[in-house]
């Protein structure tokens, strides 16, 4: 079943995810639809406070070489956490909260990933490139931070004035 997305500036956004402790079908059927909706909305992550569940679950399908996404790469990331983040890259990211925008930020370069699968088994990953700022991106809703708060004054206002103006076109359309 594909969920409503929440976008900004709904305050939802903003709240501090909790903990999963309880690894039932419930939280499998939750998974089975966030990937759904992922993918319907051609997403390369989302974490589930985007569809109004404050809890810490993300999950991300990294496209491959050929620019493929496959069900066999995404990954279930429940309750992580960020071992060793080392050195610092730019890249260009987009939220599916935060439609039609797409900024440079700077992210730690890689980092290794304690987390939790669908059936609470711990789990190492050693991530970098794209999978590396892919997780920071989804981290940071966990924490109920966006993107567009990583920017500077001036690129934040421009931000603000640009989206306001789209949202208002939107309406009108
Ligand atoms: C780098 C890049 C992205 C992330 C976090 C995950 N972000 C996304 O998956 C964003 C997806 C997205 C998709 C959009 O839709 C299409 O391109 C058709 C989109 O455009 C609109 O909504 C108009 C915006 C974002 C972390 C690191
Ligand atoms: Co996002």
């Amino acid at each position: 079943m594909k969920l409503p997305i929440i976008t900004y500036p709904d305050k939802v956004l903003k709240t501090h995810s909790r903990p999963v402790t309880v690894f039932d079908d419930e939280l499998h059927t939750f998974l089975d639809n966030m990937f759904e909706t992922m993918m319907d909305n051609n997403g390369i992550g989302l974490a589930a406070i985007q569809v109004a569940r404050p809890l810490r679950v993300l999950i991300l399908c990294i496209p491959d070489e050929e620019g493929n996404q496959l069900k066999e790469n995404t990954r279930e990331i429940i309750n992580p956490v960020i071992h060793n983040p080392q050195g610092n890259t730019i890249y260009q990211e987009g939220c599916l909260s935060v439609p039609g925008f797409y900024e440079d930020i700077e992210r730690f370069e890689s980092l290794v990933l304690h987390y939790q699968d669908r059936h609470g088994n711990e789990v190492r990953l050693e991530a970098n490139e794209l999978l590396a700022i892919a997780i920071q991106h989804e981290m940071d809703h966990l924490e109920g931070k966006l993107f567009i708060e990583r920017l500077s004054y001036n690129r934040r206002k421009k931000f603000e004035k640009e989206y306001k103006r789209a949202l208002k076109e939107k309406k009108q359309s």
